[in-house]
């Protein structure tokens, strides 16, 4: 054959590859979160995203969208419920509202630490939970972490319960969580995280409480000057998926998504225990005045008393189901 014609028949069947060959649909997911891309959310986002595409053969890929672009918690995950958003890395706070079974592990002092929380929702107890999400329209692919919280105001130190009465903080859209603060004495402000930072500046709100990850991301430490380590709850993150989506998945690619899930999860603990570490130097060098060693038991015994509502609602064996969890 003559070169000419060897090298027409290659051109037409270079042609023929890239204009028969199937084109792999591309997906675009569109991932929602509350805090900044540089936090521990936007690091469990990024992996998750990262797992996804390397596992699909980028057939499906995210958009990111940080700092509540996309709305509070509560919105993200009416519109993941909706189909109208794909994915939204989100805590519990405004889970509850939700699926109720949720909040059992929003009570304060509940987990004793990053352990024994880490150790509960990857066991059984979690993995329920997770499913408990699907009867709802939501599908839960993992718990990852948004961490223990702290409480951080404008008005003075706390040392122990008796410090935080009658400071106005804002919580998150949670009843657990108010209930259990209301015992402290705070006078509890629900609120969406994206009016958080406004409120603060503004005052009308004293305080606020968020773990580590968020009050440095959030640059907190501009708006407020007190932070006391109370860790007085502890605060799961998980990531959702709209049923939308999750439905029209492959039995293999809802394995990959289900990996991607547990190793983002794996990253945002892993950001929380870096922040945990660095954070709080960072924070008294932004000019914090931080309380490390709280007086735990004095918050402790204030909020007992609420455990017996929250045994009528939960079982007491639920509860004691997961503290008794090694
Ligand atoms: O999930 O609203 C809150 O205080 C949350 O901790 C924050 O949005 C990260």
């Amino acid at each position: 054959m003559p070169q000419t014609t060897v090298a027409r028949l290659s051109t037409l069947a270079l042609l023929a590859a890239t204009t028969l060959a199937p084109v792999a649909a591309q997906t675009v997911l569109k991932i929602g979160y509350t805090p900044v891309r540089d936090s521990h959310y936007g690091v469990g986002a990024n992996v998750f995203c990262d797992e996804i595409a390397k596992g699909t053969a980028n057939r499906y890929s995210c958009q990111h969208f940080p700092n509540s672009a996309l709305g509070g918690e509560r919105e993200q995950i009416e519109a993941v419920q909706l189909g109208t958003q794909d994915l939204t890395n989100v805590s519990t706070g405004a889970l509850g509202n939700f699926v109720p079974e949720v909040k059992v592990v929003d009570i304060p002092f509940l987990f004793r630490d990053y352990d024994h929380a880490r150790k509960v929702l990857d066991g059984a107890i979690g993995q329920d939970l997770l499913k408990k999400m699907q009867a709802k329209g939501l599908i839960g692919l993992a718990w990852g972490e948004n961490g223990f919280r702290h409480m951080t105001n404008n008005k003075r130190a706390i040392n122990q319960a008796g410090d935080a009465a009658g400071l106005k903080m804002r919580t998150m859209e949670n009843k657990v969580h108010m209930a259990g603060y209301k015992t402290f004495g705070i006078l509890p402000t629900p609120m969406a995280f994206p009016e958080l930072f406004t409120a603060l500046q503004q005052g009308t709100v004293d305080g606020q409480e968020n773990p580590i990850p968020v009050i440095l991301s959030a640059k907190f430490s501009q708006v407020q000057k007190h932070l006391s380590l109370t860790g007085h709850v502890y605060s799961p993150a998980v990531i959702l998926i709209t049923p939308k989506v999750w439905t029209q998945l492959s039995d293999a690619d809802k394995k990959v998504f289900t990996s991607a899930a547990v190793a983002a999860a794996a990253a945002q603990r892993k950001r929380v225990n870096d922040d945990e570490a660095n954070g709080i130097a960072q924070l008294k060098k932004d000019g914090m005045q931080v309380v490390e060693k709280p007086d735990g038991e004095s918050f402790r015994k204030a909020v007992a008393p609420a455990y017996a509502e929250f045994a009528k609602e939960f079982g007491a064996d639920r509860i004691a189901a997961i503290q008794a969890v090694k």
